[in-house]
């Protein structure tokens, strides 16, 4: 199975265990966080290898990075940046229901990201290419080598996956509008939200939506409506998919879960309804574990999801 090949920032991850103002969290809990890694962690679970090419400071954080993404069976192409540290993200529970996310990132080893790190020859192996908007907003050489993979993509004829991923804390909607626009022009699967599909295109509904962004050339459009499911068309055909039930513990991460799922059925030739199914099943299971990725699931995991209460499995 030819795999992802993604690239992207990896930060360090605090994150309290408790609902609260961060001031008052007596201890916070240390992971990682990234949502490209997330990706390629997710598409591991599913059986199908996953590159993941990033900068990391000459730091604990930044052997933390590469030592768990290591240890989650990811190819880590952690480039040691001994001039700038690793990014750190910070989660703050404020209420049950609402999670604020704080970055310091700026100036870290992983926004150095340039061309230079990214081998052609490992994007030219890949079943898919995946980037997301994240990585283009973090300097002018992240943007560079985010589109310099895509070429190199495009000419070896490997798919692009582009899921726009707008974070509001790097970018502004201006800023942001020409370089999304350029990437979903070139991509192949675009993954975005109502509100991110809104930077690039207009319409009252999902579905004018996403007949706009197809309109500008992906053959496969994703939108992701959280509890709501998403509504995609993949050549042509239209399909609306219920999310599944579960009960949300930690919402930050589903929409890379979901990628994982779908792009991880695209590498095994799975057709698309499965590959619906499967996006639909990961990201479900993301959202009931604290954590951005810990709770991606794995091929036998699956059924796991319409386990009665209590259920114990010997
Ligand atoms: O998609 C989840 C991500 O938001 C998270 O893991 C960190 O990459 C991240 C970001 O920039 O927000």
């Amino acid at each position: 199975v030819r795999g992802v090949v993604t690239l992207g920032e990896t930060m360090a991850l605090l994150w309290p265990p408790e609902v609260g103002l961060l001031r008052h969290a007596p201890a916070l809990r240390l992971g990682i966080a990234g949502a490209e890694s997330n990706l390629a962690v997710g598409a591991v679970r599913l059986g199908v290898p996953a590159t993941w090419i990033g900068r990391v400071g000459d730091d604990e954080f930044g052997r933390l990075v590469a030592t768990t993404l290591r240890g989650q069976g990811v190819t880590a192409t952690a480039v040691v940046d001994p001039g700038a540290p690793t990014g750190l993200m910070v989660k703050e529970r404020r209420t049950a229901r609402a999670t604020r996310v704080l970055y310091y990132r700026s100036g870290s080893a992983g926004s150095r990201l340039s061309p230079d790190d990214v081998d052609p020859a490992v994007v030219a192996a890949a079943g898919v290419l995946h980037v997301t908007g994240i990585t283009p907003a973090l300097s002018a050489s992240a943007r560079q080598a985010v589109l310099a993979a895509v070429e190199e993509a495009r000419s070896a004829g490997v798919p692009v996956s582009v899921d726009l991923n707008y974070r509001s804390a790097l970018w502004s909607p201006a800023e942001a509008g020409p370089v999304l626009h350029e990437l979903v022009r070139a991509a192949d699967v675009v993954l975005a939200t109502e509100e991110e599909a809104r930077l690039l295109v207009e319409g009252p509904d999902d579905r004018t939506l996403l007949a706009a962004l197809g309109a500008l050339g992906p053959r496969q459009v994703l939108v992701k409506k959280g509890a709501a499911g998403s509504l995609s068309s993949i050549d042509g055909v239209v399909r609306r998919v219920p999310a599944r039930r579960v009960d949300v513990v930690d919402p930050v991460g589903a929409g890379d879960a979901f990628g994982a799922g779908y792009l991880g059925g695209l590498c095994l030739g799975l057709p698309p309804e499965e590959r619906l199914a499967l996006a639909t099943s990961a990201g479900a299971f993301a959202v009931t574990v604290p954590g951005d990725w810990e709770g991606l699931p794995s091929r036998a995991d699956l059924a796991l999801l319409d386990a009665d209460p209590d259920t114990v499995v010997r």
